[in-house]
């Protein structure tokens, strides 16, 4: 059996109590605040920060892609690999581990908008998904920068087979923020009732495998900040195919060795915002991050990244 996924429950999420530091974190969401206000001086100076966030910021929006590479390459790993969290990746991953170099920086607000303009559905970010890339056995792990309650908004999965089988393996492939499929609007009051809601303490971290469907609840009266990280040890069967299918997209050109991790992830980030700076068109280069990204359009990627190498040359 290779793609279990819309066919068994999977397994819980676990929360990692009190693994960092409160202060870390502090740190963590002081650099995230900073980047995304440099991200609106150098994008859209003539918005003030009430109307950049109303009109940028929504759940597939390019800017969170470029905020990734600035909050990266600020160092936000400094602050997460602590010892206690190099532990765990040791105890359940072994010695050898790679990071999974495609990181998430998700910042989320009650009046966040699923397009720039209207709210579709009650989800936020991540419809329900699975976290599958080729059957890698890797570990995610959710690192909300305060505490998580019902005024936040929070990460949300299901272990329900019902559910789950009537997701199938759609939930993902849909673009459902668009509004464009009426259809899975009759699943919303289902998902509502019967997934999960994850509650934690600042300092807790939610970890969960491949095989679990979750997605994300917007804020109903506070902001909510987290990051997303994936690890998996270097002896995973899946680890060629993997290397092989994601080669040629933008943000996961590598996979970092764990040991290397802190000056590596600044590095590629750093490469990755020259590259962006170089385009210059600013709109046309975000359809492409966006193209990039998914794995169903590895051959358009392939294209694309020759012209985008083209461009430069000239
Ligand atoms: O935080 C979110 O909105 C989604 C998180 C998620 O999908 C993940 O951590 O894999
Ligand atoms: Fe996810």
């Amino acid at each position: 059996m290779t793609d279990h996924r819309g066919k068994i429950p999977g397994v819980p999420p676990h929360i990692l109590k009190s693994i960092f530091r409160p202060e870390s974190l502090d740190i963590v969401k002081s650099i995230i605040d900073e980047q995304l206000e440099k991200a609106r001086q150098v994008l859209f100076p003539e918005l003030d920060l009430e109307e950049f966030y109303l009109t940028k910021l929504y759940p597939s929006s390019p800017i969170y892609a470029l905020l990734k590479c600035f909050v990266f390459k600020s160092g936000v790993l400094d602050e997460i690999l602590c010892e206690k969290f190099i532990n765990h990746l040791k105890e359940t991953l072994g010695d050898e581990i790679f990071f999974f170099n495609s990181p998430f920086v998700r910042v989320t607000f009650p009046s966040l908008t699923s397009n720039g303009k209207n709210r579709f559905d009650n989800f936020s970010f991540g419809s329900l998904h699975y976290d599958f890339y080729e059957g890698l056995d890797h570990r995610t792990f959710w690192i909300p920068l305060h505490e998580i309650d019902s005024s936040t908004g929070s990460l949300i999965y299901t272990t329900d087979l019902e559910l789950i089988k009537l997701c199938g393996l759609g939930l993902e492939d849909v673009n459902y923020h668009s509004g464009k499929n009426e259809g899975l609007k009759e699943l919303w009051p289902l998902v509502k009732e019967r997934c999960q809601t994850i509650l934690c303490k600042k300092g807790d971290a939610v970890t969960f495998k491949k095989d679990l469907l979750h997605g994300s609840s917007y804020p109903v009266t506070k902001p909510r900040y987290s990051i997303d990280i994936r690890f998996f040890s270097k002896n995973d069967p899946k680890l060629e195919k993997v290397k092989k299918n994601y080669d040629y997209s933008c943000f996961v050109k590598t996979f970092i060795p764990l040991e290397n991790l802190k000056d590596r992830i600044k590095k590629e980030f750093e490469y990755d915002l020259i590259q962006f700076y170089k385009m210059r068109d600013i709109d046309n280069y975000y359809a492409k991050l966006l193209r990039l990204n998914s794995r169903r359009t590895l051959s358009y990627g392939k294209r694309i990244l020759k012209k985008i190498g083209d461009h430069l040359k000239v």
